[in-house]
């Protein structure tokens, strides 16, 4: 039993595969300490797998006991991971149903198709400013100038979401992660974003668009319409859950790729697909660390431990995706070509499995080859172990990812 010395997670994720490998090794499920509030966590991929499906685990927040006792308020600094409104990302059964039956048409597989070339558009643009931005040989940051903005860029072109905005989100949402953010800034921010939201709403009923915000707003023949609050709440999910991961999953697989220079070599030359790179760096860097929460609407045994009516529970995907009963011993390596690239968890199980999953790697498995086939030459412009993590404790992204994009050009020879 774990119950009694919950684990403490870092904010500041110092070592994030130590923490990963602690965690691990303290059970398939067991209890952490986020910020001063304990939940249990589940890093153990069948069990995560049953308690996705169990009926018994709901989003609804009112069901966490430390908040309806009032222990947990608006102060802790995790609270927006949670209680972030009513959209489909916090509610469960028919009205989830309800809630996301637009989300899945406007990411099914014909419309991405539609979204193929724009994202292409997007990609090659984003290369050129890489291009100026490490002229000569100079250190750049990759993140920052390639896998930073587009997402943003992708997601609001699918929401309607003016560009001109998008920095403005992208401070925002760096603010809402950030352990280092005081809590009364985060809550404006927070205030911030609603408003935000609320207006583009606004605009958008008043001057529909081709886009999901419109489509959230309108109800099609027969169908319901989604209240005000409903709207916001889902736009607020998609752009924020649209953007940040899939920069995690840019930076992460450039990381692993540029670490791993054999691997790199077959996938460049297409002995390895840039599928199965992808999927790995989704199991084995997931660029989600820790998803908040679920709460148990009664008591719920797993193995020794019991969750009691009223825990939350977090589902540790990125610990999840180094279990050896699924991956074998060599779990912790990055490997593109063993034979479980795909069996992961990352994109979630179950009813609330991520709507946005094919966008994410159609985003990836466009931004992906095409940096790197713009620049062969790129190389890591510090040592892998000197990479410092974001301090977010949710979300599993780099602070920065410094590359040279060509050989600094030789001197010239003389005589
Ligand atoms: C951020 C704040 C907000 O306005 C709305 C949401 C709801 C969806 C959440 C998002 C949050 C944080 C990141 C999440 C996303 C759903 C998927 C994404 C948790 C709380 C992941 O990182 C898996």
């Amino acid at each position: 039993m774990n119950s009694q010395c919950p684990i403490g997670i870092d904010p500041m994720v110092g070592d994030l595969d130590g923490e990963t490998a602690r965690i691990r090794a303290a059970g398939p499920i067991t209890k952490l300490e986020l910020l001063g509030v304990p939940a249990w966590t589940i890093t153990d991929h069948a069990i995560a797998r049953r308690l996705l499906t169990d009926t018994r685990l709901v989003k609804d927040i009112d069901a966490w006991s430390l908040w309806s006792s009032g222990v947990v308020t608006r102060e802790w600094p995790l609270i927006g991971m949670i209680d972030a409104g009513r959209s489909m990302f916090t509610v469960d059964g028919g009205e989830h149903r309800r809630l996301r039956a637009k989300t899945a048409q406007a990411l099914a597989p014909r419309r991405l198709a539609e979204l193929r070339p724009v994202i292409e558009r997007m990609t090659a643009e984003l290369l050129d400013d890489l291009a100026v931005a490490g002229a000569g040989g100079k250190v750049v940051d990759l993140k920052q100038v390639f896998a930073y903005p587009l997402p943003m860029r992708v997601i609001g072109e699918l929401m309607g979401v003016d560009r001109a905005d998008h920095p403005q989100l992208l401070d925002w949402y760096k603010a809402f992660f950030s352990v280092m953010t005081p809590q009364d800034e985060r809550l404006e921010v927070i205030d911030a974003m609603d408003a935000y939201f609320t207006d583009l709403v606004r605009k958008k009923t008043a001057s529909p668009g081709d886009d999901l915000t419109s489509a959230f707003i309108n109800a099609d023949e027969g169908g319901e319409l989604l209240t005000e609050e409903e709207v916001v709440g889902n736009i607020k999910a998609l752009v924020a859950a649209g953007h940040e991961t899939t920069i995690g999953l840019i930076v992460n697989t450039v990381r692993a790729l540029l670490a791993k220079p054999d691997q790199l070599a077959n996938v460049v030359a297409g002995e390895i697909d840039w599928k199965a790179a992808i999927e790995e760096t989704l199991r084995w860097d997931s660029p989600v660390t820790h998803l908040l929460m679920r709460f148990a609407t009664e008591d719920i045994t797993v193995g020794h431990d019991v969750i009691a009516k009223g825990d939350g529970v977090v589902m540790s995907y990125r610990a999840i995706g180094r279990d050896t009963a699924v991956h074998g011993e060599t779990a912790d390596d990055f490997d593109a070509t063993r034979s479980t690239v795909s069996r992961h968890l990352a994109f979630g199980y179950g009813p609330h499995i991520c709507p946005g999953a094919a966008l994410s790697r159609l985003e990836a498995a466009i931004a992906l080859p095409a940096l790197f086939a713009r620049f062969p030459g790129i190389r890591l412009a510090v040592p892998d172990n000197e990479l410092g993590n974001l301090p977010v404790l949710t979300q599993n992204d780099l602070e920065a990812l410094p590359v040279t994009l060509h050989q600094a050009a030789s001197p010239p020879v003389s005589g």
